[in-house]
């Protein structure tokens, strides 16, 4: 049965997903919930995802969240290629370097805590816009700091892309959305010009997706 990814062209969370079930030639239907006319809310997709956010996955009636639970679950039913190493100490740095983005700085700038800081605090589009480009180069300054520390070969744990390369990806998506210079951070840029040598990476762009618009 065809996998079902509820997502958006613009989420960097959808993305990660698009890619790995690409790296997997898992074939699947992508539905579009349109978070920035605030779809997530509707009642037909709230019933799917009590969080209010995309992406969700259903397969064979199961529905699953979180990008990370859904790109695992994807290693679990389809192991190669494998998404995360089987070595423990290996798969533990692969996790803590997707997270750096899944956890730490993607949760930033997403549109529910873009609108908060308008709410709560009165800040204007450009005060928005602004707090955005800060944490999205932290990201990027912090993937930087960590690629350095360890030889990439090609990609960021050796000869094939894992999880670690896609949210690396994701966060440079991020700051090319926010019309950040990543030239200041060249072990990321080079990885990444890698990673966009594969389809899988490629088709999976936010603005290669039905829906794009500037
Ligand atoms: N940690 C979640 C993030 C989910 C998330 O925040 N998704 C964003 C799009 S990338 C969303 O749907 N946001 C809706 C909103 O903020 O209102 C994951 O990795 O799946």
């Amino acid at each position: 049965m065809t996998m079902q990814l509820y997502g958006f062209w613009r989420s960097n969370a959808a993305f990660r997903v698009r890619v790995a079930l690409a790296l997997k030639k898992l074939p699947f239907e992508e539905i579009e919930v349109d978070i920035l006319s605030g779809r997530q809310f509707d009642a037909e997709y709230a019933e799917l995802n009590a969080e209010h956010v995309v992406p969700t996955l259903v397969h064979e009636g199961h529905r699953i969240f979180q990008s990370m639970a859904i790109m695992e679950y994807l290693d679990d039913i389809q192991p190669e290629p494998r998404l995360l190493p089987v070595d423990t100490k290996e798969r533990a740095y692969a996790r803590a370097l997707a997270l750096v983005s899944v956890a730490d700085a993607h949760p930033l700038v997403v549109p529910r805590i873009r609108k908060q800081l308008g709410v709560a605090f009165g800040a204007d589009a450009a005060a928005i816009e602004s707090w955005c480009r800060h944490w999205a180069a932290e990201g990027l300054a912090t993937y930087e700091r960590l690629l350095s520390r360890r030889p990439v070969a090609p990609f960021a744990l050796g000869g094939a892309p894992t999880i670690a390369d896609i949210c690396i990806v994701g966060q440079v998506i991020t700051a090319e959305l926010y019309q950040l210079d990543i030239t200041p951070f060249p072990m990321v840029s080079s990885l990444t010009k890698r990673c966009f040598e594969l389809r899988a990476f490629a088709d999976a762009h936010p603005f290669k997706q039905a829906g794009y618009r500037t």
